[in-house]
């Protein structure tokens, strides 16, 4: 009996939602950045008694018995991590990559302490000094945002707002800023306003686990992830960090600004870890990067716009305004014919979130599928087709048959 079938005996409509869930993934083109499918075995450890076990404290030092063998699995996690990103610390108990954030706020500064981040529109995060969030609410939070004309990162700008705002710690890396970053450049811009770095790479850590994207880790004091991302692991969050924070960075995760671990997921980020440390998983990073190059280049081939001309990255960011679109319209009009994306600001956004000038379209899911080149620029037609045909009954209905033969080729989890 399958799993599904077990909660179906107790929980006929919680194991339906399964099954929809399933059939949707299976059914429908996932262009989420921020999604992923990981493996079985990632899933299936998630999946374990390990749940049933508190073990707030550290390996070895827990404030419950029994412990003995979440600790190997939370210490293999740690060494993995450590080796795959060759840092010096790792702590792999945060619950997302908001708590892992946070608890390096928590390390790092007193409230009140100015901090230095990415403007939300021009990409950065909501924990990057939001007002509605903690960051923002707890410390004094200044922005930088892109150059108007190359939609790039602009360091003579972010030097000019640091020597103004003096902030105790930069925060570099962001959710819909699709070129790679030279964390060099913002290394420099810390040592000279006296700041320390911290390195969000939440959407790119599986890239530079591949090797395919700058590393922070040389440059940077802390360098938070999610674990569910490019990484392909199961929805959480890590901090690497430099050995000199290491017992102070452990103490804000616990007890600081979580309880107890999530050990269960501790596990799966380990096995996510070992897989990310093959030579399978560095073809897969890479095999992102060149799918979303091939996506931008047939989307500009049919003439729409991208934000920065492109993307390094597993994402790339289409301005709809020179199409009289907004993001949420075309966000539905999508989901209508099977392509899940998200409707996302664009640098210089005059719309507001729940409405947008711009579309997030990213690669780690389609490439987890299998799916190559040729495929990115048949979901680029699929989607040009959509944007320039908006309300077309008939071209919906002729996408949507064109994305069932295209998904039949690539099974997702079949044996589920
Ligand atoms: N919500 C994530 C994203 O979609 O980028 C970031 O936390």
């Amino acid at each position: 009996m399958s799993g599904i079938d077990e909660i179906a005996k107790v929980d006929p409509e919680i194991a339906q939602v399964i099954r929809d869930e399933l059939y949707r993934l299976r059914h429908k083109i996932e262009l989420i950045a921020s999604e992923n499918f990981p493996s079985r075995a990632v899933l299936e450890t998630a999946g374990t008694v390990l749940t049933n076990k508190y073990a707030e404290g550290y390996p070895g030092h827990r404030w419950y018995g029994g412990c003995e063998f979440v600790d190997v699995a939370e210490e293999l996690a740690v060494a993995r991590a450590k080796s795959l990103f060759e840092a010096e610390h790792a702590n792999v108990q945060p619950h997302a990559g908001a708590q892992a954030n946070t608890a390096v706020y928590f390390c790092a500064l007193q409230p009140g302490d100015a901090i230095l981040g990415m403007e939300k529109t021009a990409g950065g995060h909501l924990t990057h000094g939001t007002a509605a969030n903690i960051s923002g609410a707890l410390y004094d939070a200044h922005f930088y945002s892109l150059n108007r004309e190359t939609e790039m990162l602009d360091f003579g700008e972010i030097a000019e707002v640091a020597r103004n705002c003096r902030p105790k710690l930069i925060i570099a890396g962001g959710s819909s800023y699709p070129r790679d970053i030279d964390f060099a450049a913002f290394r420099a811009v810390a040592d000279e306003v006296g700041a320390m770095l911290m390195v969000d790479m939440a959407h790119f850590a599986g890239l530079v686990a591949g090797k395919v994207h700058t590393d922070p880790v040389p440059y940077a004091e802390f360098v938070t992830t999610t674990t569910h991302k490019t990484l392909r692991g199961p929805r959480g969050g890590m901090i690497l960090c430099r050995e000199r924070f290491a017992q102070s960075l452990d103490h804000a995760v616990f007890p600081g600004v979580q309880g107890g671990p999530l050990m269960h997921i501790i596990a799966a980020k380990a096995v996510a870890l070992k897989e990310a440390s093959q030579p399978e998983f560095a073809a897969y990073a890479s095999q992102i990067v060149k799918n979303s190059r091939a996506l931008a280049a047939a989307l500009q081939e049919r003439d729409l716009r991208l934000v920065s001309g492109g993307t390094d990255t597993h994402l790339l960011l289409v301005d709809l305004r020179p199409l009289g679109l907004t993001g949420d319209n075309v966000e539905e009009a999508l989901d209508a014919v099977k392509i899940t994306a998200n409707k996302n600001n664009i640098p210089f956004d005059d719309k507001p979130p729940a409405i947008t000038s711009g579309i997030r379209l990213g690669t780690p899911a389609v490439t987890t599928r299998g799916m190559r080149e040729a495929e990115m620029v048949e979901i680029a037609d699929l989607i040009a087709l959509v944007v320039k045909n908006m309300g077309s009954q008939e071209v919906m209905r002729r996408v949507r048959e064109r994305v069932e033969e295209l998904l039949a080729g690539f099974p997702l989890y079949p044996d589920l």
